[in-house]
């Protein structure tokens, strides 16, 4: 009956989505791994914060339906990709080059896409260093291959994409023009604060 289907139904999605939490449990102990290391190694800690997150049944299902995919496990499985997000917060631009490139060495890994909005900023101003990598997860009877968003950025570039974000979810995604073009010309000055603040730490260690 209805009852029964809508129950399997709720019941196999739970089981996709913890897939794609154990894909973000490996890539977060990935990233712990090289926190500590590069902690011991460098004289300031390259990683300054680490946050996952696992999207919702419910907010999974608004995507898949604002872009139009059928709703079918494989098919969300092969269009979307970023269930599971890891964001990592770094204090200057050249620790994100560093965690991302050690990362994309990882031999397990697979990446599937490099957006580089530091290198080419969006037109708003938004800037962040995107990879899709590909983890497997050992489950008891198969392996799967789960795909993982990390989001790289500076505090700085976090500070004003955050700052964007409730902006945007303030006005319904409708920011009045005003606000729009004030948080671009933040995200110029945001710009210069890191450009600064490497400057800086090139004359303190050198
Ligand atoms: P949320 O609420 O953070 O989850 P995609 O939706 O990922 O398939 P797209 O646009 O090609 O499509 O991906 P892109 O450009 O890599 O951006 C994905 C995510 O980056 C967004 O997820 C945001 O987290 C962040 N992002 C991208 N552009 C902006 C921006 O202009 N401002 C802010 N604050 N964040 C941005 P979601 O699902 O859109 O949002």
């Amino acid at each position: 009956d209805a009852e029964t289907m809508l129950r399997r139904m709720q019941q196999r999605m739970r089981g996709f989505l913890m897939e794609y939490k154990f894909g973000l449990d490996e890539v977060s102990t990935k990233v712990g791994i090289l926190r500590e290391q590069f902690d011991a190694q460098h004289d300031h800690s390259p990683i300054e914060h680490v946050k996952t997150r696992l999207k919702s049944a419910e907010s999974l299902t608004q995507k898949i339906v604002a872009r139009g995919v059928p709703a079918d496990l494989d098919a969300i499985r092969a269009q979307i990709f970023d269930i599971a997000g890891l964001r990592i917060t770094c204090p200057y631009v050249a620790d994100v080059y560093l965690v991302s490139d050690a990362i994309r060495r990882q031999e397990d890994l697979e990446v599937l896409q490099v957006k580089d909005y530091i290198a080419d900023p969006k037109p708003n101003g938004y800037r962040s260093l995107h990879l899709i990598v590909q983890v497997p997860v050992f489950l008891a009877d198969r392996t799967v291959e789960i795909p993982v968003e990390i989001q790289l950025r500076t505090i700085a570039m976090d500070f004003w994409a955050s700052t964007e974000h409730s902006l945007r979810y303030k006005f319904d995604g409708d920011v009045p023009e005003v606000h729009s073009r004030r948080m671009s010309q933040i995200a110029e000055t945001t710009r210069e604060l890191d450009e600064q603040m490497a400057e800086l730490r090139r004359v303190l260690t050198s």
